[in-house]
Order: C-alpha cells, then sequence, then structure tokens
C-alpha cells in the first residue's frame, strides 16, 4: 500500500511597523491601506497536509477543530484548483491567538503545504494573494525580512533582506489568554469609527516614510513611524463601538519602559498589535539590556526574542 501524499510546510509570525487595520469595500480581503512588517524567526507554525481521500480534517496541536477561516480558504482555494479532500494538521510553539499573528503564519503555512501537496506549483506572489484573501497579514508571512503589502496587487513583497539590517524583537508576554474580538470583526466595526478615515488617509504617509526608513536603515526615523502607526491604530480601536481596548496594565507599563530606555540613548522602540503583547523591536547591540528590562515590569510572564526570518517554506514531501 502506498503512503498517502503529504506535504510539510513552516512559516513564522510577522510583525506590521505601519499596521493594516481596516478593509476596503470590496470582495477578496483587500486592505483599506497599505502595510509594512518584519518576518520573525524563532516563532514557527508547522502545517502538515496530507491528501486522505476522506473528509477534510483540521487538527491545531493535536486536537480536532472545526475553523471556519481554515474551511474557507480551502473551499477559496477548491474555487481555483482541484485540491481532495484533506486532513491539516498544524501547531504552533507560541500562543495562539493572543497578538502574536498566529493566523499569519497560518494560513501562509497552510497554503505552502496544499501547494506542495498538491504539487500546483505556485509562485510566491500567488501563494501571497491566496494567504491574503484568507487573512491579510498572511500575504506578508510568505516571504521573509521586511515584506510590503500594497495597492494595487496587494500581495505582499520584500523590500529588503533580514540580513541586510538584523534587527531583534524582544516580546513581552503578558497574557496567554485568546482575545475574545477577532480582528476581522474589530476591523468590521472600526469603520464605523469617526476616526476611520483619518487612520486610512495618514497610512499612506507613514507607510512611505518607513519604507524610506527601512532603505536607509535609519532607525530613529524608523522608531518614530512605527510608534506613531501603533499608537494611532490603537487610538482607532478605543474609539470603535463596542471599544476594542487590547491592553493589559502590563502592556502600558511595557510601552513607558521602553519609551524611558528610548530616552536614555538605547535603541529601541515597541510596537503592539490586537493583543496585549509587547513588542520591543530593537538594534542587536540593545537585545540583552531590552530583555532584562521588560522582565523586570510587573505582570509579564515571559520574554520570547526572535531576529528576522525567512518566508514559509516547504520542509519535506
Ligand atoms: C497587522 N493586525 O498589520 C495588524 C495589526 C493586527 C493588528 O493584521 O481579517 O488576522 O484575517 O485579514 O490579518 C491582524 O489581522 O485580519 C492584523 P484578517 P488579520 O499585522
Amino acid at each position: 500500500m502506498t503512503e498517502p501524499v503529504s506535504a510539510t510546510a513552516h512559516a513564522h509570525p510577522n510583525i506590521a511597523l505601519v499596521k493594516y487595520w481596516g478593509k476596503a469595500p470590496r470582495p477578496g480581503n483587500v486592505p483599506a491601506s497599505p502595510s509594512l512588517s518584519i518576518t520573525l524567526d524563532g516563532l514557527t507554525t508547522t502545517t502538515t497536509v496530507t491528501l486522505t481521500g476522506r473528509e477534510d480534517t483540521v487538527y491545531l496541536d493535536d486536537r480536532p477543530v472545526a475553523d471556519a477561516k481554515i474551511a474557507a480558504c480551502l473551499d477559496n482555494l477548491r474555487r481555483r484548483f482541484d485540491i481532495p479532500p484533506v486532513e491539516v494538521r498544524t501547531r504552533n510553539d507560541f500562543p495562539t491567538a493572543a497578538g502574536l499573528a498566529s493566523s499569519a503564519s497560518g494560513f501562509a503555512a497552510l497554503v505552502t503545504a496544499v501547494d506542495a501537496a498538491c504539487a500546483l506549483g505556485l509562485s510566491a506572489a500567488v501563494r501571497s494573494d491566496l494567504a491574503r484573501q484568507a487573512s491579510a497579514s498572511a500575504a506578508r508571512s510568505i516571504f521573509g525580512g521586511y515584506v510590503v503589502l500594497e495597492e494595487p496587487e496587494w500581495q505582499g513583497r520584500p523590500l529588503l533582506e533580514g540580513g541586510a539590517w538584523p534587527l531583534r524583537v524582544v516580546v513581552a508576554v503578558t497574557s496567554d489568554t485568546a482575545k475574545t474580538t477577532s480582528s476581522s470583526e474589530g476591523m468590521r466595526a472600526s469603520a464605523a469609527s469617526p476616526f476611520f478615515s483619518g487612520w486610512v488617509d495618514s497610512t499612506r504617509d507613514d507607510f512611505a516614510a518607513a519604507r524610506f526608513a527601512v532603505l536607509e536603515r535609519d532607525f530613529e526615523r524608523l522608531a518614530d513611524v512605527a510608534e506613531h502607526s501603533c499608537l494611532k491604530m490603537h487610538g482607532l480601536m478605543m474609539a470603535t463601538r463596542p471599544a476594542l481596548l487590547y491592553w493589559n496594565p502590563a502592556t502600558l507599563a511595557c510601552i513607558q519602559r521602553v519609551r524611558a530606555l528610548r530616552d536614555q540613548g538605547v535603541p529601541v522602540f515597541f510596537t503592539v498589535d490586537a493583543g496585549p503583547q509587547v513588542k520591543a523591536v530593537c538594534l542587536p547591540e540593545a537585545e540583552a539590556a531590552v530583555a532584562t528590562a521588560l522582565q523586570e515590569v510587573a505582570g509579564v510572564q515571559r520574554i520570547l526574542t526572535a531576529g528576522l526570518g525567512g518566508g514559509a517554506r516547504v520542509a519535506g514531501r
């Protein structure tokens, strides 16, 4: 008897330095504004897709799950390609759904594993397009290093290799609890906020400034625009009904600690996504001091560190 065909893919989360929050009013899960991210190493989603011939089954960390977004992603792939029933087994070596972008690495790994298992031969750009339709931030995790997601294609594109400017990321984990409002729901609600049009309009300038800062390796300029984009997004979130307040007291304490470090000359800036973790982005020589400082903040449960990693890739067939 022959073994069923299967393929395993690895992908890493990415962290947006210019944030995506809000969708354009058209099909295809198209963002309302461009974003710029860094893909991490160290934190990894591993997804194995096996062609079973039976109905689709999905396991997250070996537990069977019914995940509507994964089902929708498979349906969407089947509208374009001939894909038999599959078993999907996925695991993250970091907290799921707590603001560490597990959906980004998850859908990047899923699309890449389906592509490999079914021998579809898709380009990275097409995989990024398909991943975006499932979860827009996943379009960026198809690529490594510094990545942009912008009009008109809305496929991720590499801007600069991570090795060309190897920033480090210190993640202060302040809670392992999964968030109660999904990003998709939150974004839909934010579209009705009086802040939304200002957010969308001003993000284009932030994006241009951040792209320039990355290409120039200008840390101060990147720090300034990344913190501004983060706080502006959280301002929009707070000005949404019902309010989206993702922070806990330790989140704010970490932000203040990072600001104090930078005032002392330490090259570090913060960013926070749709969850309570604080990601401190720094030059390599500051990593140890930043990790020590954040570890001491009350409410910080543990510290994860990462560098810049590669894009989604197949591990084996
Ligand atoms: C980002 N986030 O740019 C922003 C910052 C969270 C805060 O992209 O609805 O899971 O699946 O396209 O990609 C999280 O949103 O949302 C996200 P959908 P996604 O990283």
